[in-house]
């Protein structure tokens, strides 16, 4: 079997995608997903420009060697854009071999370590009252474990809070220019403990909470926050400080037992091995499309399972129902895989492109047994939702100073 052809889709049903489709001569394709929020079109003009011309040809059941390939033989290594491409074509490879070999790809990677996957749903608020409210809607759906993020008195828009937008996809579908969002540490820690104190008050010590706090935070300032909700038991604190300097979780760690997590803006197992072999944290959250596809998660979480850590894959709305697709196969083998962010199978349009049989019952997902990754692209509808450019924000201190969004 030969690559014949790989074609590069670009959609936007609320909001861009990037969609990889590998042809074989044999007519067997797979799919994957290349979508980096903001930076869509560098990684579909990597692609055609300087991936696909090498793969023609080539035999795409030697998955191995074809990431092995595109990672060592593109010189100028990892990445975001570089590692979404290999990402994408690996996600594909693994479909086809999956489809001609008659099985789900999780029973290529080693079976089912579990019945279901758990997930963690987006509770977000305009206030802590109303995140609340979305919180209890949440858990009367099943859901067992929520992440919870509340506007700041004080700011006018706030990380992950819809605001007037309807869903994530209004919220991030439509920005021709970065919107510039105003940060302030003093008033976050005014309103975070609050946070979590009104919702243990609330709901008890069942539900498991999560928090992101996307890289905002200095070590010594994400110390004292972790150390102030030690109390409500957080499952974890994700992206406590700038992802960049590993050592920032020396100092953190030394100072709090609430659990840590970090990944989602990792590309390569190097980007996160000191984190993981020092045990700095408890939950690595790489992506499939954003650190190299299933053949480099499933590296990274075979070399977590030696240091106690465990797998929590991002799952943004910017992440497409392919990636979903890819983690749902890694989550259900993983030995040590932790739980999956999870925020919903997408709006109508959304549906109507990308088709599959995955179900989520009581906060948890269950499998699709059809062979490969188990999910199909509508070419056809794709193209009714042309891409359109679009931003994700930058952010920047009361005074003006550039700072972590
Ligand atoms: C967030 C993401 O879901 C998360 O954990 O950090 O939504 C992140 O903001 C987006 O992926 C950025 O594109
Ligand atoms: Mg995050």
């Amino acid at each position: 079997m030969k690559i014949e052809a790989i074609k590069v889709f670009v959609c936007s049903p609320g909001r861009n995608f990037v969609t990889v489709k590998v042809m074989t001569d044999a007519g067997v394709y797979g799919l994957g997903d290349a979508t980096v929020n903001g930076r869509e079109m560098a990684v579909v003009t990597y692609l055609e420009e300087h991936v696909i011309p090498c793969l023609i040809g080539r035999d795409p059941s030697n998955i191995e060697d074809i990431w092995q390939y595109l990672y060592k033989g593109v010189y100028w290594r990892k990445g975001p854009i570089n590692m979404a491409a290999i990402a994408a074509i690996d996600m594909a490879l693994w479909d086809i071999k999956g489809k001609v070999a008659g099985l789900p790809v999780y029973q290529l990677l080693g079976g089912k370590s579990r019945k279901g996957v758990t997930l963690y749903a987006h509770a977000n608020g305009e206030s802590i009252a109303d995140t609340l409210d979305k919180t209890q809607v949440l858990i009367e759906q099943g859901f067992k474990a929520i992440r919870l993020q509340s506007a700041i008195p004080g700011l006018k828009v706030t990380y992950g809070v819809l605001g007037d937008k309807k869903d994530y996809y209004e919220l991030q579908g439509n920005r021709p220019l970065p919107p510039e969002e105003e940060w302030s540490t003093p008033k976050y820690f005014n309103s975070v403990v609050e946070l979590f104190r009104a919702a243990r008050e609330r709901f008890g010590d069942e539900i498991q909470f999560v928090h992101d706090v996307h890289s905002r935070l200095t070590p010594i300032e994400s110390a004292k926050l972790g150390k102030l909700l030690e109390e409500f038991n957080l499952l974890f604190l994700e992206d406590a400080s700038m992802a960049e300097n590993q050592d920032n979780f020396s100092i953190i760690r030394q100072h709090t037992t609430t659990p840590l997590a970090i990944g989602e803006t990792y590309n390569t197992i190097w980007d996160c091995k000191d984190l993981i072999q020092n045990q700095l944290i408890d939950y690595i959250r790489v992506a499939a499309t954003h650190a190299g596809g299933i053949t480099a998660l499933r590296r990274i979480a075979d070399f977590s399972s030696i240091y106690n850590v465990k797998t929590a894959p991002h799952g943004a709305p910017d992440l497409s129902p392919i990636c979903f697709a890819a983690h749902m196969h890694l989550n259900i083998w993983t030995p040590n895989f932790g739980i999956q962010e999870f925020v919903g199978f997408g709006n109508e349009q959304l549906k109507q492109i990308f088709k599959h049989e995955y179900s989520v019952k009581n906060g948890m997902a269950y499998m699709s047994e059809a062979p490969g990754l188990g999910i199909e692209f509508d070419e056809e509808a794709a193209s009714q939702y042309p891409y359109k450019r679009s931003y994700l924000p930058v952010s920047r201190l009361e005074d003006g100073t550039l700072w972590n969004w």
